[in-house]
């Protein structure tokens, strides 16, 4: 044959060899090339506000159903509008709010998803980490690394609900799900409360950390109060002019390595003083917030959300954020930034 078919030939010849090669689970490239490298990011995610009330009160009513024992984690996700089926609230990333109620237990396992929660409400029920008891309080950051034993529990007389931060969808991406029960409903206190921030919280560490060294010696830190972020983000923002993207902001990091909070999330808080207005950025890290204190606006690609206290909204990747405060504004946020940074993948760019 004499070089290519001639365009209406050419169009039928090539979906028999379509036809023909489909069985084979082979695919022409070239249908699909533009779709799968996109000059810029693509997201099939959407931007969202969870207003905390409605949340609240469903997740309540969930508590009236099924018990903390019997769900093993009683949680309503926030599933991303745009990610129907998929439990994600951006593509790599899972989030959810749990509640747990007065005398109950949410019981102890383990498994490679690393998780984050942020306390929305409520005081001093307690995740048991590895053995240590740490007793939370509002906008308090816990960590559960990869792998580690945890349980949660409730010893006081008020609800306790949280945002779970997690990386399952991750780890589905991976294949790489592994997920173990102990027998006991709760794990041992072997360990006093408050044992990992004297040892590896106040730059410094066991000097002989081999017989001292009782937490993964890469991650050492699982509790950041919320008393402590809250003093160093008010004493930055008296001294520093904000950011024009940013305001004032600070990542929560990992001691042992001076880098983010776990190997595939990152998480930060930032404030705006009243009446300060963000420059537009965007960023390949879809980011899930928390507003911890204030009022203001997200704008997002054009669409305006109204901030109030405790809401949750999500920012997909390469969606332009500007957030204007109405009063002094604290946001909590977590995103894969910490997987894309490894990875060579983050960008971002500022408006
Ligand atoms: O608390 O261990 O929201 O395993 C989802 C899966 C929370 C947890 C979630 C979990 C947990």
């Amino acid at each position: 044959m004499d070089g290519l078919a001639q365009p209406n030939d050419q169009r039928a010849q090539l979906e028999k060899l379509y036809g023909e090669m489909a069985p084979h689970s082979l695919y022409p490239l070239w249908e699909v090339l533009a779709n799968l490298v996109t000059p810029t990011p693509r997201s099939a995610a959407q931007s969202h506000l969870w207003r905390y009330a409605p949340a609240r009160d469903y997740l309540l009513r969930a508590g009236d159903l099924i018990s903390a024992e019997q769900a093993e984690r009683r949680v309503l996700i926030m599933e991303n509008p745009g990610l129907p089926g998929t439990s994600a609230v951006v593509p790599s990333l899972y989030a959810g709010l749990q509640l747990i109620l007065p005398g109950e237990v949410a019981p102890c396992h383990r498994h490679t998803q690393c998780a984050l929660r942020f306390i929305m409400e409520g005081q001093g029920a307690y995740t048991a980490v590895d053995g240590e008891r740490c007793y939370m309080q509002p906008f308090d950051l816990v960590l559960t690394p990869n792998w580690q034993w945890h349980d949660h529990g409730n010893t006081t007389t008020t609800p306790m609900i949280w945002l779970d931060g997690l990386d399952i969808p991750t780890v589905r991406f991976y294949e790489a799900s592994f997920a173990e029960r102990l027998e006991q409903p709760s794990q041992s206190e072997s360990i006093p409360t408050g044992d990992n921030r004297h040892r590896y919280g106040r730059n410094m560490r066991p000097f002989r950390a081999s017989s001292a060294e009782r937490r993964p010696a890469q991650q050492p830190i699982f509790h950041y109060p919320y008393a402590e972020w809250r003093e160093s983000l008010l004493a930055v923002a008296s001294v520093d002019a904000p950011d024009a993207h940013f305001g004032h902001a600070l990542e929560f990091t990992n001691p042992a390595s001076g880098g983010p909070i776990m190997p595939t999330i990152a998480a930060h808080v930032r404030h705006l003083p009243a009446g300060f207005t963000t420059k537009p950025r965007r960023a390949t890290d879809g980011t899930t917030f928390v507003v911890v204190e204030g009022r203001g606006t997200a704008r997002v690609e054009g669409k305006e959300y109204q901030l109030q206290e405790r809401d949750l909204f999500v920012v997909p990747s390469w969606h332009s954020l500007e957030l204007e405060a109405a009063t002094p504004l604290t946001l909590f946020g977590f995103s894969d930034k910490a997987a894309q940074e490894k990875l060579g993948l983050y960008r971002e760019e500022r408006g």
